[in-house]
C-alpha cells in the first residue's frame, strides 16, 4: 500500500527539530539498527540533509534554521506491515512559529503546511524555561514588595525599579507560547490530528529525574497537559523524551565521550512511557500509524 504523509515539525527557536532530523537520517541512510521505519528510496535531495547529518556526526553546532528559504525533506519510508509512505517534513526556523506569535500572522505557505498536514512533532526544549518567565516575575515580585538586594543579575540601587524592563510579547512564558501555536495549528487543521510532542535533550532531563516523559510535561508544563488532554476530541497525543545528541555538546568532556563512541548510533536515546530504546523514528511510526 502506498500513502502520503506530510508531516510537520513545530517548534519555537531552539527546541531542537534540526538536530533531531540530523539523527533521524543517520539513522535511516545507516539501516544497521532495529527500527519501526525504513528508508524506501534514496531518490531524494539529499544536500541538506547530508550537510546537517556531518555537523551532527562531529558533534558541532547545527545552524541555526533560517527563515529563507525554506528547507523541504521528502523521504521514502517504509513501516514494518509493508506501507511505503512518502513524507515531506518542511525544517522551519522557529523564528517563523515565533512572529506568527509575535505579529499574529502567518505565511500562506504555512497556512498550507498545517492543511497538509496528517500529524504534528511538537518540540519543546526542557531548558527553554531557563531565564525567562520565571526569573522576570521574581525580579517583579521583588520589586512589589521592596526588596531590591534579592534581585538577579544586579538589577535594583533605586529600589529595582529601573531593573525592570516593560513587559512585551516576547516575555509570554514558554508554555502559553507552545499552546499558542498549538491553538494556531488546530484552528486550521481541517481534521483531528495526531500530535507527537518531543520533549528534546532528554540526557539533560534524565540527569534529574527517572520520571517518565508524560510525568514529566504533566510536572512542568501543567498548562500544556491540561490543553492537550482537554482537547482530545480535536488531538490525540502522545510524549516522548529524545536525545538525539545524546550530552551537551558545550561540554568538552561529554563531546569526546560522544566522540568517542564506536558508533554514533548510540548516541541516540527515546523514552517513550516505560520504555527506552534508540529508535528515532518512533515518534514518526506513532504518528503514521494505522488506529
Ligand atoms: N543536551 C542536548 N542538547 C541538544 C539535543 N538536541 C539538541 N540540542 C541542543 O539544542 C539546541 C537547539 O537545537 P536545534 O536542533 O538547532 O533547534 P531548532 O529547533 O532546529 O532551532 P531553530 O532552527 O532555531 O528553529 C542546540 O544548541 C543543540 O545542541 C540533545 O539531544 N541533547
Ligand atoms: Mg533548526
Amino acid at each position: 500500500m502506498n500513502a502520503t504523509a506530510n508531516l510537520l515539525f513545530v517548534g519555537l527557536p531552539g527546541s531542537g527539530k534540526t538536530t533531531f532530523l540530523a539523527a533521524l537520517w543517520h539513522v535511516l541512510e545507516d539501516r544497521s539498527s532495529e527500527t519501526s521505519l525504513k528508508l524506501k528510496d534514496l531518490s531524494v535531495d539529499r544536500a541538506y540533509l547530508n550537510q546537517i547529518t556531518a555537523d551532527w556526526r562531529a558533534c558541532s553546532q547545527v545552524q541555526r534554521t533560517k527563515l529563507e528559504p525554506e528547507e523541504l525533506v521528502v523521504l521514502s519510508l517504509a513501516s514494518a506491515a509493508g506501507t511505503t509512505f512518502e513524507l515531506t517534513v518542511p525544517d522551519l526556523s522557529g523564528e517563523a512559529f515565533e512572529q506568527q506569535i509575535v505579529d499574529r500572522r502567518m505565511a500562506v505557505s504555512h497556512q498550507e503546511n498545517i492543511r497538509r498536514a496528517t500529524g504534528f512533532v511538537f518540540f519543546v526544549h526542557p531548558g527553554v524555561k531557563e531565564g525567562t518567565q520565571l526569573t522576570y516575575s521574581r525580579r517583579l515580585q521583588a520589586v512589589i514588595e521592596g526588596t531590591p538586594s534579592s534581585l538577579p543579575n544586579g538589577a535594583g540601587g533605586d529600589g529595582g525599579r529601573s531593573g525592570i524592563e516593560p513587559w512585551s510579547i516576547e516575555k509570554l512564558p514558554t508554555q502559553v507560547k507552545v499552546v499558542e501555536l498549538l491553538q494556531f495549528a488546530l484552528e486550521r487543521a481541517l481534521q483531528k490530528v495526531r500530535i507527537a510532542v518531543v520533549i528534546s535533550a532528554w540526557d539533560l532531563v534524565e540527569s534529574t529525574t527517572t520520571l517518565a516523559p508524560h510525568e514529566y510535561l504533566a510536572r512542568e508544563m501543567p498548562l500544556l497537559r491540561q490543553f492537550l488532554d482537554s482537547n482530545s476530541d480535536l488531538l490525540d497525543h502522545a510524549v516522548f523524551g529524545v536525545s538525539a545528541q545524546g550530552g551537551d555538546i558545550t561540554v568538552d568532556e561529554q563531546k569526546q565521550a560522544l566522540l568517542e563512541l564506536d558508533d554514533a548510533l548510540m548516541r541516540i536515546k527515546v523514552r517513550h512511557g516505560a520504555d527506552t530504546s534508540q529508535d528515532i523514528t518512533m515518534p514518526i511510526a506513532w504518528l503514521l500509524e494505522e488506529r
